[in-house]
């Protein structure tokens, strides 16, 4: 106790920093990984590593093959043709493809090879429980919060069967295609007894709370979700914001769950590359201000995609209590944005806000992508201490666990009203 409690030298701050942030069990609020009891939907192993989005995008900018012959090969070809472009004929600086390094290193396989056999060997050598134990410990983190679609017929289905929690992957209830796609899924709702119409009118809106409080009931989230592109405007007569207003908020606010907006995303704008194929842009944030404010007993997530915006989020995080920045998502989960990104929250914000979660779409990943966090995050964390013990305060270990505990685990469990 008596160490925890003795102010700490600025030659001691690095290591103590690096011990804590190691020593800390992170909570992943958002990731695309799912519970083992939803068969087959949990992404694994080699080849999903490696044909990941992110790596696909770079691979079309090396390779000579077109996207449709890519996509006519089976997972295994594709994986080959990406090992061969981006690991074998370059050398893989970027983010994503260090990461497979990354995992691969972690797991003790070869990052030199010409080909895959070793890995490959290795992966099908394990079980799935295995694997998830072996990531969770090496990624340093308790829990990953997964993205669950009540309108994907395969996931729903499960979950309609009767899935028991599994407290390593608390859910998520995503709206996407409520909110995005209602035109194109209101039938789907229909066929499921739900009576409601194509312009969601007054019994169509309470039909669809009802329809989120099943799902609320059967997933126990512990926040619904939508992402929203870049033109996203709430504060028009746009259909969505109809959805918003008279569904969404209402349900959110009736079964005390916080809604997460990721905000900025500009889907399919280069179609042939499926989910690489999605860009971003600059969000009016007039629209978050005004639902802030409007909605004071509702509580909202916010990552936004687009670099530009995010000094504002931080200044409307300052206004609004009800408002939680989380994450530098996607385009932003590269070492230098996140730590312009994450002094600045520092800075404007102390210690309110969720540094990073991993979106995550393949179990091998919460390593390298938390690894990559700790690193970026170590010295940004020693040297704000350091200023603070210039200018006069004592920094224990102690303090730094409270903090680094409140920044990784306590800020989502307020903010969604469970210990995780
Ligand atoms: O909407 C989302 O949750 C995004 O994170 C994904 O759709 C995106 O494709 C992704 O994987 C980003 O990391
Ligand atoms: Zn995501």
């Amino acid at each position: 106790m008596k160490d925890m409690d003795s102010a700490l030298s600025v030659a001691q701050l690095p290591a103590v920093v690096d011990a804590v942030l190691a020593e800390t069990q992170f909570i992943d609020m958002h990731t695309h990984l799912f519970q083992p009891a939803l068969k087959g939907l949990m992404c694994w192993g080699i080849d999903e590593l490696l044909t990941y989005h992110y790596c696909e995008a770079e691979f079309f900018r090396s390779a000579e093959m077109t996207p449709a012959e890519y996509f006519a090969l089976s997972k295994a070809e594709r994986a080959d043709r990406i090992w061969t472009a981006l690991f074998v004929e370059n050398e893989p600086v970027s983010e994503a493809t260090r990461g497979v390094i990354a995992v691969l290193q972690t797991f003790g396989l070869n990052p030199n090879t010409g080909d895959l056999r070793q890995a490959r060997e290795f992966f099908s050598g394990r079980t799935l429980e295995q694997q998830i134990e072996a990531c969770f410990r090496m990624a340093g983190i308790s829990a990953a919060v997964m993205t669950n679609d009540p309108l994907d017929g395969e996931e729903a289905g499960m979950w309609k069967q009767g899935v028991a929690a599994d407290a390593r992957f608390p859910a998520v209830l995503r709206l996407d295609r409520v909110l995005e796609g209602w035109e194109q899924n209101y039938e789907r709702l229909q066929q499921e007894g739900y009576a409601v119409d194509r312009s969601c009118g007054r019994h169509s809106s309470a039909e669809l709370r009802r329809f989120l409080a099943d799902w609320a009931k059967r997933m126990n989230p512990v926040y619904m979700a939508v992402s929203l592109p870049d033109n996203f405007d709430y504060t028009g007569d746009e259909f969505r914001s109809h959805l918003l207003r008279e569904v969404i908020l209402p349900a959110c606010e009736e079964l005390d769950l916080p809604l997460s907006l990721m905000i900025g995303v500009r889907r399919q704008v280069n179609p042939e590359l499926r989910l690489a194929g999605d860009a971003l842009g600059r969000a009016d944030l007039r629209s978050l201000e005004l639902l802030c404010l409007e909605y004071p007993r509702n509580r909202f997530l916010v990552s936004l995609l687009s670099r530009e915006n995010q000094h504002e989020l931080c200044v409307y995080a300052r206004k609004f209590r009800n408002l939680l920045p989380f994450g530098c998502w996607w385009f932003l989960n590269n070492g230098s944005i996140v730590e312009e990104i994450t002094r600045e929250r520092l800075e404007m914000l102390g210690l309110s806000f969720i540094p990073q979660h991993s979106d995550a779409r393949v179990l091998e990943q919460v390593v390298y992508k938390w690894r990559n966090t700790r690193r970026t995050l170590a010295p940004i964390l020693s040297e704000s201490y350091r200023l603070l013990m210039e200018d006069g305060r004592a920094v224990t270990r102690a303090a730094i666990e409270r903090d680094v505990q409140r920044l990784f685990r306590g800020n989502f469990e307020q903010f969604v009203g469970r210990k995780i």
